[in-house]
């Protein structure tokens, strides 16, 4: 950009699993009509269009299966830092969804990956939960952090626009997170959907991201703009 600022894309778990339609295993209503949307971003100009991949084994922690009386969705689970048992995130237990290996965890097939410039594998730890694409929820130490941070870096991005699902779990950690790294972080709210599609969950949401430094934007905004004429 003219003013020495330099802007990537990161588009979270556009995959199929996700979709809903087909219904993936944790289908994100109204996920799949967004991939045009996706696909106009990735035309844009970004010095970095990287996604990510939730990457799961098929035993992994965030699955309801895995645990005995437990229900996807409505059931939580205190999963502890593996460097720290004081550092605990409590999160919400999911149907097996984005098992490595099977087609739900591909990307959604007219999502436009030929033009990605990067691709990051995430939640591969059994162990853990992670939906930010930077790394699990830990900080007490931090564990098992992604390349996503020395990528972005490396290339000297300054700026950077969120999209893709869901909007409360994998959008708003990676977008909080990109806050922390330093980045001047947008989501694009038409490039997003939640799991919860209340208007309570999405106003909470909207005012978590906000609190955190995240901006909202719609896609005709300025800053988008600038980077069409970039
Ligand atoms: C996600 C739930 C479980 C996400 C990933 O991509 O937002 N949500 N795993
Ligand atoms: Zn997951």
């Amino acid at each position: 950009m003219a003013d020495g600022r330099k802007a990537a894309l990161a588009c979270i778990d556009v995959q199929e699993d996700f979709c809903d339609n087909p219904d993936g295993a944790l289908a994100v209503k109204g996920a799949c009509a967004l991939t045009p949307i996706w696909n106009e971003l990735l035309s844009l100009p970004f010095a970095v269009k990287l996604a990510t991949r939730d990457y799961h084994p098929r035993d992994h922690v965030s699955f309801a299966s895995q645990h005995k009386g437990k229900q996807p969705f409505t059931s939580t689970l205190k999963v502890k830092n593996p460097e720290n048992e004081q550092d605990v995130f409590t999160t919400t237990l999911w149907p097996d969804h984005c098992v490595q290996g099977t087609l739900g965890c591909e990307y959604i097939s007219q999502f436009a990956r030929s033009k990605l410039t990067h691709s990051i594998e995430k939640g591969q730890d059994k162990r853990v939960e992670m939906y930010s694409g930077f790394g699990p929820p830990y900080r007490n130490p931090k564990f098992g952090m992604t390349e996503m941070e020395d990528v972005l870096k490396k290339e000297g991005i300054t700026d950077l626009f969120v999209v893709g699902l869901a909007f409360e779990y994998c959008v708003k950690y990676t977008a909080i997170d990109a806050v922390a790294c330093g980045f001047r972080t947008f989501v694009i709210e038409d490039g997003t959907k939640a799991v919860d599609q209340s208007e309570q969950n999405l106003t909470a949401v909207r005012k978590e991201l906000q609190d955190n430094g995240v901006v909202l934007i719609k896609l005709f905004s300025l800053e988008l703009e600038k980077i069409k004429k970039s």
